[in-house]
């Protein structure tokens, strides 16, 4: 069964004849291409501690101008994929943005999806298509494909912010570029606000915007304060999560990625089920350990870390804490993979 033919078994004439037509036979790499139970991946678990990183992100703001720049950011690599690849995993790009203040990273919209999950820093915003959205600490901010965007900053200090984009895979597709445009005129109101109460949403009749993306802005104020309710109210909950969606479908928030944010109870061990799509863990609040099957380190994840494991891995998390929760935001490739109809729970 495994021992196919090699190219080597091959005459070297016939091999030359089939290139030269652009034709390669499949069985020398059928078994690469197609491996026995698990896929190879290339995604390594990988650890990038903030604090290491934070004093070089800084670096770049005195190195580079913003004008120079237009985004400053530190591509979060994994080094299985190759740094120059700029990939976190198969489908998702991590970086990590700074803008000082008075700062502008110009408007601008492109076909991959991003969100931003605020790490440090009061006073700045993004823009995103007319609706001006504050940035704080733990906030998640999305711009999804094709919407407007622009940075701005008022306040004094430093504001540093987590950008996750689906930009490996539209750059794969051949499907990735952006467009250049004016400093947007800023719309009043804020989605959010519209969806603030679960249990009571806008009525439809009367509020159709057509707009796809009805709530662009996140606050984690909200988001932690359903996680620790959840948790409340449900004692023998083991997973304390919520995903990010779209309040008006309830489906994905956007259409590649998914967005969920965690809650590990004070001394809390969870072990996650090995599933098919790769998964990046960030530390919003408190410490928590980070296992991946297969990796042969522990990683702990500070406040503030970001970390990934491949898929078909099975990962731990454990709090560090005895007696404070910790909040893990996560992202995924489970849209693209259930779309894709290759979503697999082992
Ligand atoms: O802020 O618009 O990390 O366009 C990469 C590409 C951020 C952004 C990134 C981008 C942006």
């Amino acid at each position: 069964m495994n021992d196919l033919g090699k190219l080597e078994d091959l005459p070297a004439d016939y091999v030359a004849d089939l290139r030269a037509l652009n034709l390669v036979p499949l069985w020398p790499s059928l078994r690469a291409v197609l491996p026995p139970k698990v896929p190879t991946r290339a995604t390594r678990a990988t650890h990038w501690p903030y604090a290491s990183l934070k004093p070089l992100l800084l670096k770049a703001g005195e190195l580079t101008p913003i004008e120079k720049a237009e985004r400053r950011v530190l591509v979060l690599a994994n080094p299985g994929h190759g740094l120059e690849n700029m990939k976190a995993s198969p489908a998702m790009y991590l970086g990590m943005q700074l803008l000082l203040p008075g700062e502008w990273a110009p408007s601008h919209r492109h076909t991959p999806n991003a969100v931003r999950m605020i790490v440090e820093g009061e006073g700045a915003y993004t823009t995103v298509d007319g609706e001006k959205c504050p940035m704080s600490r733990g906030d998640l901010i999305l711009t999804p494909t094709g919407l407007w965007h622009e940075h701005g900053h008022d306040g004094t200090d430093p504001v540093v912010w987590l950008d996750v984009l689906d930009l490996p895979l539209v750059y794969y597709m051949e499907a990735s570029y952006h467009i250049n445009g004016e400093r947007q005129q800023v719309k009043q109101g804020s989605g959010d606000r519209a969806w603030t109460r679960a249990g009571v949403a806008p009525t439809t009749v009367f509020t159709r915007s057509d707009k796809r993306y009805p709530m662009l802005r996140y606050p984690w104020v909200d988001t932690r304060a359903a996680l620790l309710g959840m948790a409340a109210d449900q004692p023998d909950l083991e997973c304390v999560q919520v995903t990010y969606v779209n309040p008006e479908t309830g489906d994905d928030a956007e259409n590649i990625l998914g967005f969920y944010a965690l809650m590990l109870k004070p001394g809390q061990t969870l072990k996650l089920p090995a599933r098919s799509p790769s998964c990046v863990f960030h530390a919003i609040e408190g410490r928590a350990d980070v296992t991946v099957e297969g990796a042969d380190q522990t990683f702990t994840l500070a406040e503030a870390d970001t970390c990934c494991a491949p898929g078909y891995s099975l990962v731990t998390l454990k709090n560090r804490s005895a007696d404070q929760p910790a909040f893990i935001f996560m992202a995924d490739e489970s849209p693209l993979h259930r779309k894709l109809g290759v979503y697999e729970v082992r």
